[in-house]
């Protein structure tokens, strides 16, 4: 089922025990600790989540077939564990790095962000998860590098989609090293306070709240640190209509269709379409990344 309806918030069980449960223990930490510092960077909250089954049901995953419910129904396959990460290219300290290594020393933190994906529709998504700057100053960034290049898993073995020519495979995507290193731009270990379900990406994927959602790539095992503006999945398929950065614009529309509104996901098959904000409402945290630039050129 493409659309459900609309549960209210309280109807819905266990995310909102887990919310009400978070609201308390905020409450609770500032009663006992008063004005304790909070995070170093307050990532704005834009909207209401989404139910755990609308954003573990409703997907884009495209190695598992490109189907909304193929991932739900195809990810299970995937063997998470073990799981490594190769870091390299301008980096200090290159490696393969396990998971467990990845993740120590990382502060895992919920973001309530909103996914615009570029066909026009979004939901708001709770992530557990560490900053991706906190991974690069880990393994040390050398001054030379320019952009960060992300490569998900590829396993004909586990993954249908792969033996379909829709994609170059394996999905490649990056960021310039400024992007990257924006206290907003998150590699997510979980959501919903649980650990991250395949369909969305397990066991780390990126997320970048103010670009649509093609460059939140899922299943890392790559990241190369570089000097040249890496190659992306979209971008090689369609450049004309999918460009390096992407950000959510809803002044440059799609060579096919409108980007100026989108359809809330679990908001009904009734409901009104919403606006679609400039860098999907971040502008206030990111647009300095772009000042000078022409964004319809840019796209
Ligand atoms: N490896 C990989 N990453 C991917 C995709 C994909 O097909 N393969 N789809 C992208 C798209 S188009 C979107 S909208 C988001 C969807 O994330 P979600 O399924 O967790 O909501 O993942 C992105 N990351
Ligand atoms: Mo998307």
């Amino acid at each position: 089922m493409r659309f459900k309806t609309k549960l209210t918030w309280a109807d819905v069980t266990p995310e909102a025990a887990y919310l009400n449960r978070r609201q308390i223990m905020t409450g609770a930490a500032g009663l006992a600790l008063g004005s304790i510092a909070g995070p170093a960077f307050a990532a704005p909250e834009l909207g209401e989540p989404n139910s755990f089954e609308d954003i573990t049901s409703y997907n884009n995953y495209y190695e598992f077939g490109t189907g909304k419910e193929d991932p739900a129904r195809y990810a299970g396959k995937l063997t998470t564990d073990p799981w490594a990460v190769q870091i390299d290219g301008l980096v200090e300290r290159p490696g393969n790095y396990d998971l467990a290594d990845v993740l120590k020393g990382m502060d895992i933190e919920e973001r309530i962000y909103r996914l615009r994906c570029v066909e026009a529709w979004s939901m708001v998504i709770p992530w557990n998860g560490f900053e991706l700057r906190a991974l690069l100053e880990k393994v040390g960034v050398q001054p030379s590098a320019k952009y960060v290049a992300f490569e998900t898993v590829a396993r004909r073995e586990e993954m249908p989609g792969l033996y379909s020519p829709v994609l170059d495979w394996p999905y490649v995507e990056g960021l310039r090293l400024d992007e990257a290193m924006h206290p907003l731009t998150l590699i997510a270990t979980g959501l919903y306070g649980r650990e991250l379900p395949n369909q969305n990406g397990a066991p780390l994927r990126l997320v970048v709240p103010w670009k649509y959602g093609f460059k939140s790539i899922k299943s890392i095992v790559r990241i190369t640190l570089t000097d040249k503006e890496p190659p992306t999945s979209w971008n090689k398929a369609n450049a004309r209509e999918y460009g390096f950065y992407s950000n959510v614009n809803p002044e440059v529309d799609h060579p096919r269709w409108s980007q100026a509104t989108e359809r809330v996901i679990g908001g009904g098959l009734f409901s009104a379409k919403q606006p679609t904000e400039m860098f999907n409402g971040y502008g206030d945290e990111v647009a300095a990344l772009y000042a000078g630039m022409d964004l319809k050129k840019n796209y």
